[in-house]
């Protein structure tokens, strides 16, 4: 049967080993019945570099590899907190990095994918921040500096991020609707998937546009299954190995 499967911020770190678990299962289980397979961004909780070993990361590239050798393809669209995932990672696991915006064809229906923090540009503050971590010339410097070095400044940068989304206005972290109509029609499509936000829903946009919005992975997955005739979320939980 033709599937595809989206998923996005899962956040992936050793600090909660049950997402993990959760991808792991849906990795081995539901993945291989698909023929594609796109992540739309912030697969791990934040990324400081291809050379970073962790037996996290080599699981998360075997559960890829096993996926990819056996025909299924894979996708990544890079999210706020793993911009940084490079060729190295995407080569060793047989996964294609796609630009910040894609169009693909959705079983016939002309579909953008983005991981979503582009969307937000009422939060004027991340939308500066975004621009100036995504300069080539200041990544090249960061990925230089000794790993330890890099940990750091992503965390003073993840403690910053939290201390400021406390003070911001909910609105201003979704999506900017009059940016997402421009977005539709640069792009020539009515359909748009994206994760960033966690607000898991469909929305229906007059006169003919859809908006799906992955949700992200907490208690539950969150994936979003697309078929010829169909498209729905399954949200699961983990499956008990011991009844
Ligand atoms: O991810 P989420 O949903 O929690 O929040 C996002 C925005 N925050 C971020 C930050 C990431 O979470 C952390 C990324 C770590 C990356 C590590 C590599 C760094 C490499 C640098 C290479 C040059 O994306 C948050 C949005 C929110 O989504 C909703 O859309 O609001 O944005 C912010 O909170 C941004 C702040 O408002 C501004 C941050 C300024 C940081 C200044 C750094 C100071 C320390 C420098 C030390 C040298
Ligand atoms: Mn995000």
């Amino acid at each position: 049967m033709q599937k595809t499967y989206f998923i996005a911020d899962l956040h992936l770190t050793e600090n909660r080993p049950h997402l993990t678990q959760l991808f792991r299962q849906f990795m081995l289980e539901q993945a291989p019945q698909a023929e594609k397979l796109y992540i739309l961004g912030d697969l791990f909780d934040f990324w400081i570099g291809d050379d970073e070993k962790s037996e996290l990361i080599s699981e998360v590239q075997e559960l890829i590899k096993n996926l990819t050798e056996q025909g299924i393809q894979c996708y990544f669209q890079h999210g706020n907190r793993d911009f940084l995932i490079g060729q190295a990672f995407a080569q060793a696991c047989g996964l294609t990095i796609l630009p910040t915006y894609q169009v693909i064809d959705l079983y016939g229906v002309p579909t953008l994918l983005c991981h979503g923090d582009t969307l937000c540009v009422d939060d004027v503050k991340y939308q500066q921040y975004r621009k100036k971590v995504h300069q080539k010339w200041r990544q090249w410097l960061f990925l230089h500096l000794p790993l330890k070095v890099r940990l750091k400044i992503a965390e003073k940068i993840r403690a910053k991020s939290r201390q400021d989304k406390q003070y911001k206005p909910t609105e201003i972290m979704d999506v900017n609707a009059d940016f997402v109509l421009q977005i539709f029609h640069k792009f020539n499509v009515t359909q748009m998937i994206h994760g960033h936000t966690h607000r898991q829903k469909r929305h229906e946009i007059p006169p003919h546009f859809t908006r799906i919005v992955l949700g992200d992975w907490g208690e539950t997955s969150s994936i979003l299954e697309v078929s010829p005739n169909a498209i729905q979320f399954i949200n699961d939980n983990l499956r008990r190995e011991n009844g």
